[in-house]
């Protein structure tokens, strides 16, 4: 069956009671014997035992309670071994097998595979099956023990370490868990350790383990692990539950990092930070991901996803818990603004093409493609919407009761859901559509104002519609929270933020005994993921940028003079004087936030001017689009020289460095202005800043300046000679010259930078470098003459039968093909149609490809 559908699912007919694991690691011939015990989950049923297990692995044999059965009753079709119900007593019965798989020869990295000489595992979504064979599927739970043998050094798995040996451990944990949080890990690696004592006084050892002689640079991760642990006890009381937690840091991995249980696996970019390596974005990401990691240990493992369908149960929630982690650890209002930009940027992106889905889709051909904006951020801004709806309290209740409640079960959304109606008293039948439709609501607000002898009314009236999607023509009305506040003329607020419930399709509040006309704050802290439309003009977005009290709402008001400074800057039209105007002004304020005074001057970037165009109907055009920015940055540079020189000079932090959110957020400041100024100093200062910078933060900023004028080529080489060695220096060396050279230029830079010898383009974070890096060229990579989306297509196409997860993955930067011009369009559609016309396709790649061309 190609297609799978959440109305199709069935328990599994057989519990699993214990899982045990004998590994001999050898690179091209591992051999893995596994005992799993299993009872009928119903006397009488006789069914068939189907374990998944991939083409790849060799069955050296079977037995049933240690007797062979009969080959008739045994049957190997497509990734499944079917055991005949005939062949199994209606009783508990021991399953044998001893398999042999070739970690070597494994360039998917997924199930066992080797990078860099030790040994590791990627289980998560089904690729336990190529290890042996097993009922791959999260609602099967069960205790592992492991045994491992290898000459390497470092021998790991999940749980407590019980056995150790020459050449050998073994591990046992006690949780029962899915096969997807299994791991493995085997290599000759080091430590950073530490330890942490919980709450109730229980101390858990603590290793980061990395390559030797990347030590220097793993401290910040086990930092980030001891804040993580500790948040997660005051902010959820959750305790971590085992006497140890291991990160383990890898370079060939497919996404950021994998929550196994007790042994966790990073992306080593993930990991590894420096002053001179990382930026400070680097950094916190590293806390936000190892915190995401680690609170998965209950949203996901304790209380795991009943089938693949429920994956935002888990995602959503551990995004919105790490979004929280991260508020608490710098700028919660920064935070919240950048959470914004994402979502924006990735997931409104996705619900308006063909890759729309719901946050819980109800069918899909390969769940790996369905690890997403709108499983992951969409998820957890419905967890916030939730939150907002019923107060603080209530969703600390409603969190104690789920963990209660679910604690060791594979659970839904409808038990999600149901948690928070027992916590609260709410029916959420309607708010459910937040999980099962798919689309962007609209939201339209229309203001009407009256005034009487006994004051003055205020009426808001909002209507909300949200455009259909694939497989869903018509969307009834969503729950919207809408977070409003009033300001009087004075900028005083007459009115604090108050949560409007909008449940029907168009619905009126009105707010009455008003003295002047006030002016209306709306969607504060973006209180809902929907797109809102008003009737406002420039004056009254500068008073809000001027005076909202709401640090999301005041930057939302500065956004909204941007972009609609750019619409029509790219639409040929004058535009733009009232946000170069607002904008110095607010960057004047040295007693704001310098993160947030960088944020409003950093300009929306050309895909988020082309995604408002295409909401606005307009078709965007890319190289209109790219000049409008252009020439919005050099007026802002050219008005505000003196003060972004002063706030450049001034933000220069001196001392040490720290990722701390304070002088981060001043470095912040100083390359906002920095890349302002570039446009008019002929690249000096970027020059200067690159020879004197000691951080790669300064530097990369320094970096991309002087590509953009076109002499980053000494500083490129400088680059090479001194880190020519680190791969995520070099990564970042990949992905800075086609995203930041001149549009004309980039498909070349990237063509050519392919060419190089340390293109090692098997390795992810490498392709993605540059392959990525040229599609974030919005310009570049939607060239008129095709050539971006050539060179896009040619790379998905190589990478497909390697690793078919990040060949499918990379794809997706075509998703918003549909919006742009015919010529375009055409071009885009030739590249998607020869990816489609390849022979052995992956089931990834095709159905990313097939859902884009529908
Ligand atoms: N739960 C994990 C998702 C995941 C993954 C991670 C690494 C490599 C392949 C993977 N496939 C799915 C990561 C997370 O969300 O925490
Ligand atoms: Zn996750």
């Amino acid at each position: 069956q190609i297609v799978q559908y959440l109305a199709d699912y069935r328990p599994y007919p057989f519990i699993l009671s214990e899982t045990r694991l004998d590994f001999t690691l050898v690179p091209d011939a591992t051999r893995v014997k596994a005992i799993l015990s299993f009872a009928p989950r119903d006397s009488g049923q006789s069914q068939d035992l189907v374990l998944d297990g991939g083409e790849e692995v060799k069955l050296i044999s079977l037995t049933i309670d240690g007797h062979e059965p009969d080959p008739a009753h045994v049957t190997r079709q497509d990734e499944t071994l079917t055991i005949a119900a005939t062949a199994l007593p209606d009783a508990p019965f021991t399953v044998e097998t001893e398999v042999e798989i070739n970690p070597m020869a494994n360039t998917t990295f997924e199930g066992l595979y080797m990078s860099g000489g030790m040994f590791c595992t990627q289980c998560e979504a089904q690729g336990f099956r190529h290890i042996t064979f097993y009922p791959d599927r999260p609602d099967v739970m069960t205790t592992f023990r492991v045994g491992i043998h290898s000459d390497q050094n470092v021998l790991l798995s999940n749980g407590n370490l019980i056995g150790q040996k020459e050449c050998g451990t073994e591990w046992y944990d006690p949780w029962p868990k899915p096969s997807y949080l299994f791991a493995l890990v085997a290599g000759n690696l080091v430590a950073i350790s530490d330890s942490f004592t919980t709450l109730s006084g229980r101390k858990v050892d603590l290793n980061v383990w990395v390559r030797p002689g990347d030590e220097d640079r793993a401290d910040f991760a086990m930092e980030s692990l001891i804040r993580s642990m500790k948040w997660d006890e005051e902010a959820y009381g959750r305790e971590y539950d085992l006497e140890v937690f291991n990160i383990v840091a890898v370079d060939d991995f497919n996404m950021g990092a994998m929550e196994n249980k007790g042994l966790n696996i990073f992306n080593s970019k993930l990991v590894l930070a420096s002053p001179e390596t990382a930026t400070d974005g680097d950094y916190e990401r590293i806390e936000g991901v190892i915190g995401h990691e680690y609170f998965h240990n209950w949203t996901g493992n304790r209380i795991t996803c009943r089938d693949w369908f429920q994956l935002c149960l888990k995602e959503g929630l551990t995004v919105f818990r790490d979004q929280q982690f991260t508020s608490d650890m710098r700028s919660a209002p920064v935070k919240r603004i950048m959470d914004v930009q994402t979502l924006r940027a990735r997931q409104f992106r996705e619900d308006a093409g063909p890759l729309a889905h719901p946050p819980r889709p109800d069918h899909y051909e390969e769940i790996n493609n369905f690890y997403t904006a709108t499983v992951y951020e969409k998820g957890a801004e419905v967890i916030g919407m939730l939150k907002r709806l019923i107060g603080d309290d209530s969703y600390r209740q409603a969190l104690d009761l789920y963990f209660d409640r679910h604690d060791g079960d594979a659970a839904t959304i409808e038990d999600w859901l149901n948690v928070f109606q027992d916590a609260t008293g709410r029916d959420l039948t309607q708010f459910k559509h937040w999980y099962t439709d798919a689309g962007t609501p609209h939201l339209n607000m229309v203001e009407e104002w009256s005034e009487t002898t006994a004051g003055g009314t205020l009426t808001l009236t909002f209507t909300q519609n949200t455009p259909p999607t694939p497989g869903q023509p018509d969307k009834p009305a969503r729950v919207i929270p809408i977070a409003v506040g009033l300001i009087g003329p004075n900028g005083d607020e007459v009115l604090p933020t108050q949560i409007l419930e909008m449940t029907q399709a168009s619905q009126g509040f009105s707010f009455e005994g008003l003295g002047a006309r006030p002016v209306v704050s709306a969607l504060r802290d973006f209180s809902a993921p929907v797109i809102l439309t008003r009737n406002i003009d420039d004056d009254t977005r500068a008073f809000l940028l001027a005076n909202d009290p709401n640090p999301f709402a005041r930057w939302e008001a500065g956004r909204e003079l941007a972009i609609a400074a750019l619409v029509a800057l790219s639409q040929g039209q004058p535009g733009g004087d009232s946000y170069v105007k607002a904008i110095g002004q607010l960057i004047a304020d040295d007693d704001a936030d310098p993160a947030f005074r960088a944020l409003c001057l950093n300009l929306p970037g050309d895909e988020e001017i082309a995604t408002r165009l295409s909401t606005l109907g307009i078709e965007p055009d890319p190289d209109a689009i790219y000049q409008a920015r252009q020439d919005l940055a050099r007026r802002i540079a050219e008005t505000h020289q003196d003060l972004l020189a002063r706030i450049y000079d001034s933000m220069q932090v001196s001392g040490a460095y720290s990722p701390d959110a304070e002088p981060s957020a001043k470095r912040a400041l100083r390359i906002a202005a920095l890349s302002l100024l570039n446009r008019i100093d002929g690249g000096e200062r970027a020059e200067i800043l690159f020879g004197t910078a000691t951080n790669m933060t300064e530097r990369m900023a320094a970096l991309t300046c002087l590509i953009r004028r076109g002499r980053g080529q000494t500083a490129l080489q400088i680059l090479l000679e001194q880190f020519g060695d680190n791969r995520l220096v070099m990564d970042k060396w990949f992905s800075v010259q086609p995203m930041a050279a001149p549009p004309e230029s980039a498909v070349a830079t990237a063509r050519e930078l392919a060419q190089r010898s340390d293109f090692d383009w098997k390795n992810p974070n490498r392709y993605r470098a540059l392959i990525g890096g040229l599609s974030a060229n919005h310009a570049a990579f939607h060239a008129r003459d095709g050539s971006g989306y050539n060179f896009v297509a040619e790379w998905i196409m190589k990478m497909d039968p390697v690793n078919p997860q990040i060949a499918a993955r990379m794809s997706s930067v075509f998703e918003t093909w549909p919006r742009y011009d015919t010529v375009r369009r055409a071009k885009a559609l030739v590249a998607l149609e020869q990816i489609a016309a390849v022979a052995g396709l992956s089931r990834n790649t095709r159905e990313m490809v097939s859902r884009m061309i529908a």
